[in-house]
């Protein structure tokens, strides 16, 4: 696949907005700051196509990202404490809206912070996408920042805690690279196996 290809596709505030489904989607979900820009540079090579911010919270949108046959879809961070009831409301409605289309999702990457045990909204976001049946990776990120036995500690608790087998979560590091390759083969693979049979 030509990640190095991709550009800004749009964004989308409202659910009545989102382009038509006409291309296979991998979607990228998690708790704003968790590192989910840098995640998706560090995929596609680049520095800044996704603006990475030090103050978690300020993506409202659904911004979409469109390599030739593909497309990423970047969903607003969840869990940020300081917005008003009306803001989540609409958080809810555009994710909601989105899921509740027939889309071709080849692909959910759920980004959980390395460092901590899940939060609340992660294991809601978890559940979500469990009961959905949608097929799923759980990336945990910054995984730099953590010395090797906090590390060891950190991976052996994840699989309890999320439910998740440990085959299904890959430790992440935009700063470092590490993950990077298996994330992009993982992607590749969900794409090879769709592909009609002729
Ligand atoms: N050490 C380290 N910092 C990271 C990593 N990924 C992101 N960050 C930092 O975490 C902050 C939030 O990153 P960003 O990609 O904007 O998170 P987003 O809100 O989920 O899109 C920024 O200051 C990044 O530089 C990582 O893998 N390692
Ligand atoms: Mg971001």
């Amino acid at each position: 696949m030509k990640w190095e290809t991709a550009f800004f596709e749009g964004a989308s505030g409202t659910s009545a907005q989102l382009p038509s489904c006409d291309l296979p989607e991998v979607v990228f979900a998690g708790r704003s700051n968790v590192g989910k820009s840098s995640l998706i540079n560090k995929l596609l090579r680049r520095k800044s196509l996704a603006r990475v911010s030090s103050k978690p919270g300020k993506t409202a949108t659904i911004n979409f990202y469109r390599l030739e046959n593909i497309r990423l879809v970047d969903l607003p961070g969840y869990g940020f404490a300081r917005v008003s009831a009306e803001e989540k409301r609409r958080w809810a409605e555009l994710i909601e809206g989105y899921f509740a289309q027939e889309r071709d999702l080849r692909l959910v990457v759920l980004l959980i912070d390395a460092r901590h045990a899940p939060s609340q909204d992660d294991r809601t976001m978890l559940n979500f996408l469990m009961e959905g049946g949608y097929p799923m990776v759980v990336v945990l990120t910054k995984i730099d920042k953590l010395k090797p036995t906090a590390r060891r500690e950190r991976l052996a608790a994840f699989p309890n805690e999320l439910g998740v087998d440990a085959g299904h979560m890959l430790p992440f590091s935009a700063e470092t690279g590490e993950g990077v390759e298996q994330l992009r083969e993982i992607v590749e693979g969900q794409m090879v196996q769709s592909l009609p049979v002729t």
